[in-house]
């Protein structure tokens, strides 16, 4: 077996097992693309299991991600239907390392090439729950693109037509009611669409097209919080709607 399907195993069953492990680079040297392939290869093996490619998200696409995380550059992951919250739903929080959420702008698009890369059906509020399986939620650019991006769910509000700006709106991330977090949509590369010109260029470049129905997440707006077990969580982007999940043990 080649350290590509090897390390990705790794990464697979720490996710499986919800339990941390050491940043893959401790042990073994690796750059970006290497950690592309060990992404392809991780996602793999879940698409054998029977779980369904549904889109990409772009990571670090806001000042306050990179600041937060230490790594400066846009990344890109794989979205299956495994990862899919409803609305409103309930996540165990035993099941992940030390899941995250972050308030995110959703688009639906129509596999259709478009002016901002993709053409885009809807668009949609959405919280995405990000879980590092490295120790700390600690790690390089290759370790964290090798852990499809920290991927781990996504709850989608409701689709809505595509407003003319998206680069100007106001982003909340509520815990219980509160707000946590604040933000706006031109957080995101300036405007999300960009991001989503971003991620059709990088998923072209890698040879994933993107499908009819899939979902894009263009990155978060603020700076993720941990989610806490009994907690609710909200993200609201003006003139978009909500997004919510509750979190039990
Ligand atoms: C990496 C994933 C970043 C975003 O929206 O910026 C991300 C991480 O923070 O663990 O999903
Ligand atoms: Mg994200």
């Amino acid at each position: 077996m080649g350290v590509v399907e090897e390390l990705a195993i790794r990464l697979d069953e720490a996710q499986q097992a919800g339990k941390a492990i050491s940043q893959l680079t401790a042990t073994t040297e690796l750059d970006v693309d290497t950690g592309y392939q060990i992404q392809a290869a991780l996602v793999a093996r879940r698409i054998q299991r029977g779980e369904l490619m549904v889109g990409l998200k772009l990571g670090l696409t806001s000042q306050a991600k990179m600041t937060q995380m230490g790594v400066r550059e846009v990344i890109w992951g794989r979205l299956t239907d495994a990862m899919r919250i409803p609305d409103g739903g309930t996540v165990e929080v035993g099941r992940y390392v030390h899941p995250r959420v972050e308030p995110e702008v959703a688009f639906l698009l129509t596999g259709e090439p478009g002016p901002f890369g993709s053409a885009v059906r809807a668009v949609a509020p959405a919280l995405e729950l990000i879980d590092s399986r490295y120790a700390n939620f600690r790690f390089t650019l290759p370790d964290v693109v090798a852990d499809n991006t920290s991927a781990a769910g996504f709850v989608l509000g409701p689709w809505q037509p595509v407003p003319d700006g998206l680069d100007n709106l106001g982003v909340l991330l509520e815990v219980d009611g509160r707000v946590v977090e604040t933000g706006s949509t031109a957080a995101i590369l300036g405007d999300p669409r960009r991001a989503l010109a971003q991620g059709t260029h990088l998923a072209a470049r890698a040879g994933v097209r993107l499908a009819a129905g899939w979902v894009f997440l263009a990155g978060a707006a603020t700076a993720a919080v941990p989610l806490a077990p009994g907690s609710h969580v909200r993200a609201v982007v003006e003139g978009l709607g909500t997004a919510s999940l509750k979190a039990s043990e």
